[in-house]
């Protein structure tokens, strides 16, 4: 695919896909000796309300806390972290995750070479609810639940389905030849990363294969809907706006609205 320029990325006013043989390596500070994929950010149409990046972190790389106090979600893809915080240590391997609330210091470090998928997003407090704690997790031992009845579609939320949390990341995954029941439109933002497997994914009318390690930025009410191909399972990681009210978007700082 990289010959001639030719690629399967694609960037339109309500989406992006973005796939490997186009990605470009960065640095960010708190990411010192790390190489940073920065797929998703607000400069994408001035829309995105996160971000969304993959580290490629060299054995012994530490990163920091986010200088600005966002609210991170780390996903381990391969290798192994460390992850220290509130006096707690934790060593993360294949498709672990942490989710580290807005402002906690923190260092991950890379105990072996990794590959970490992370989210960023500034917290959006709710006058009279708590804000959240740490919380850790593993995919692979969520035990999911059938997305709208299909025992073809497996769902697993991977943070607590609860006012608290202004977003939520979850994996979706689909048996070959199983989609998404219907076209969705919804005013909620998606950052997603191809995890396993291929698939046809459908994005305001124009019809995208993707595979494994590919990108995709959903805008607000970008028309949606996946279906799976080749002979295995499919699965993705997904993160999504939630619990928060829509209006409450005009105040975000370069949201674009
Ligand atoms: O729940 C969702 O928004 C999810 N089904 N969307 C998606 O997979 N594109
Ligand atoms: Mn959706």
């Amino acid at each position: 695919m990289k010959q001639l320029g030719v690629t399967r990325s694609a960037l339109e006013a309500t989406h992006a896909v973005i796939t490997p043989e186009t990605f470009v390596r960065t640095a960010l500070a708190e990411w010192p000796g790390s190489a940073i994929v920065l797929h998703i950010a607000p400069v994408i149409g001035l829309r995105s309300r996160f971000v969304q990046f993959t580290a490629e972190m060299p054995a012994g790389a530490v990163a920091h806390e986010s200088a600005h106090g966002y609210q991170r979600f780390a996903f381990v893809l391969d290798g192994e972290v460390r992850v220290k915080v509130g006096g707690e240590e934790r060593t993360l391997g294949e498709y672990d995750y942490v989710f580290l609330p807005a402002g906690t210091a923190h260092t991950l470090t890379a105990t072996a070479e990794a590959r970490v998928a992370v989210y960023e997003k500034p917290y959006e407090a709710l006058s009279g609810t708590e804000a959240p704690a740490v919380v850790w997790g593993n995919e692979r031992e969520n035990p999911g639940y059938e997305f709208e009845g299909d025992d073809h579609l497996i769902a697993r939320k991977l943070l607590p389905d609860d006012p608290r949390f202004d977003f939520m990341v979850s994996t979706m995954s689909f048996a070959p030849g199983a989609s998404l029941p219907y076209a969705e439109i919804h005013y909620m933002e998606h950052g997603l990363l191809m995890l396993e497997g291929e698939g046809l994914y459908q994005l305001a009318g124009h019809y995208y294969p993707v595979t494994r390690g590919d990108v995709i930025w959903m805008g607000a009410h970008c028309p949606q809907w996946y279906g799976a191909l080749g002979r295995s399972w499919s699965k993705y990681l997904l993160y999504k706006d939630m619990n928060r009210h829509p209006l409450n978007l005009l105040h975000l700082k370069g949201s674009g609205l």
